[in-house]
């Protein structure tokens, strides 16, 4: 991490002056907020590696600016500052996972070490390895590469429709499947290819079965996922790739991870691929690791809420919140806009409330063999 990059929400204006100052000279990037609106609207942003706030403010204070953060990050550090911690704001604080309480006023010394424990705990909690990694990991011994040769011999593609608010049919969303039981779940076997070095071979099947058929690209679009690697994997921006053929017709899903911040090269390709006529949409935005700030540059054609954001939000305010500048800014950018995972009508209802142009999920249609 080069500089990390802190929001600082507070209303006392002096106070953040001073703050900001204490922190820049210290190596961070600070983006001060004046609000918890404002703050708000920066997390729709994303690309934050810690927050400091303030407790108490009019209109949305610390708890709420920390449960709006929870809603999209489990993993986001957040530092209180406040004058007098109240045992309730306490407790909810360790409840949502608050780093630490800062009393004001807060000495420098304080305030530095304090930062930079948070800024150190959000990045160990960030490349703690997945649990899918962990599962292929106790499957070394017991034949992993034969078992992924056999889910390579029998992978198949789930579809699963994305739908216009009017109800009308948009694009397929291509879905990795394989019949080999040790390895059925797609995180699991992109795993266990990540392990085995055949991430590359993985991509490439699967975008030639998604090329071959003809039928899901007979009813509008079609998303397919890309991992980070694929980025790097020339086949694809080379015409070797059967899809390239299709590309007016492909939006190519990009799951944002750390690679992709540090800018360069991945940037550059992604620009490449536009160029080749594929459209570009990130998915997962909200999932924590996800951020429109690092995608500034090659502003995305679509971007896809995650599911955790769209979960119930008719029943919580502050994912409402939350989605709603997600989608003003989005809006502001060209960007169309999918909520996906959409399981009950309320979820609908207040998706499409708040902007959301197209949607997905098991509510509208499970992915099926056959596209529709
Ligand atoms: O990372 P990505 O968004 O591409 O993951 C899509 C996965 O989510 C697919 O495996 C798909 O089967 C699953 N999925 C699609 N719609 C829903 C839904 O409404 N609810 C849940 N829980 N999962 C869904
Ligand atoms: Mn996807």
């Amino acid at each position: 991490m080069s500089r990390p990059h802190v929001l600082l929400v507070d209303d006392d204006r002096d106070l953040v002056d001073v703050t900001r100052e204490l922190l820049e000279d210290g190596g961070y990037q600070v983006t001060p907020a004046a609000d918890g609106e404002a703050a708000l609207r920066e997390l729709a942003v994303g690309g934050h590696d810690l927050v400091v706030t303030d407790v108490g403010m009019p209109g949305l204070n610390g708890v709420d600016v920390l449960k709006a953060v929870r809603a999209r990050d489990h993993d986001l550090p957040v530092v209180f500052l406040t004058g007098n911690p109240s045992l309730e704001t306490a407790i909810e604080a360790v409840h949502l996972g608050a780093q630490r309480y800062l009393l004001k006023p807060v000495a420098a010394n304080d305030l530095l070490a304090t930062v930079a424990d948070a800024v150190a705990e959000g990045q160990r909690r960030r490349e703690r390895p997945p649990a899918a990694m962990l599962q292929v990991e106790g499957m070394e011994s017991a034949g992993l590469p034969q078992a992924f040769d056999r889910a390579m011999d029998s992978l198949w593609i789930a579809w699963q429709p994305l739908f216009r608010r009017d109800g009308s049919l948009f694009a397929h969303e291509a879905l990795l499947r394989s019949r080999e039981p040790a390895l059925v779940r797609p995180p699991v076997l992109l795993a266990a290819a990540e392990r085995l070095g055949r991430l590359g071979d993985l991509g490439d099947r699967v975008r030639r079965k998604v090329a071959a058929e003809d039928r899901a690209f007979g009813s509008g679009l079609v998303f397919v996922n890309l991992v980070p690697s694929d980025l790097r994997d020339l086949s694809l921006l080379t015409g070797r790739c059967p899809l390239t053929a299709r590309a007016g017709s492909v939006v190519l899903e990009i799951t944002e991870q750390a690679p992709l911040a540090e800018g360069g090269d991945v940037r550059e390709r992604l620009m490449d691929l536009r160029a080749m006529g594929y459209r570009i949409a990130l998915d997962d935005l909200g999932a924590g690791h996800s951020n429109l700030n690092s995608f500034a540059a090659v502003e995305p054609d679509f971007v896809k809420l995650d599911m955790a954001l769209v979960r119930d939000i008719d029943r919580e305010p502050i994912k409402r919140r939350l989605v709603r500048a997600m989608v003003e800014t989005c809006h502001d950018l060209g960007i169309t806009v999918v909520a996906e995972g959409l399981e009950r009508p309320g979820e609908r209802e207040v998706v499409e409330e708040l902007g959301c142009d197209l949607l997905q999920g098991f509510l509208l249609a499970r992915p099926a063999a056959v596209p529709l």
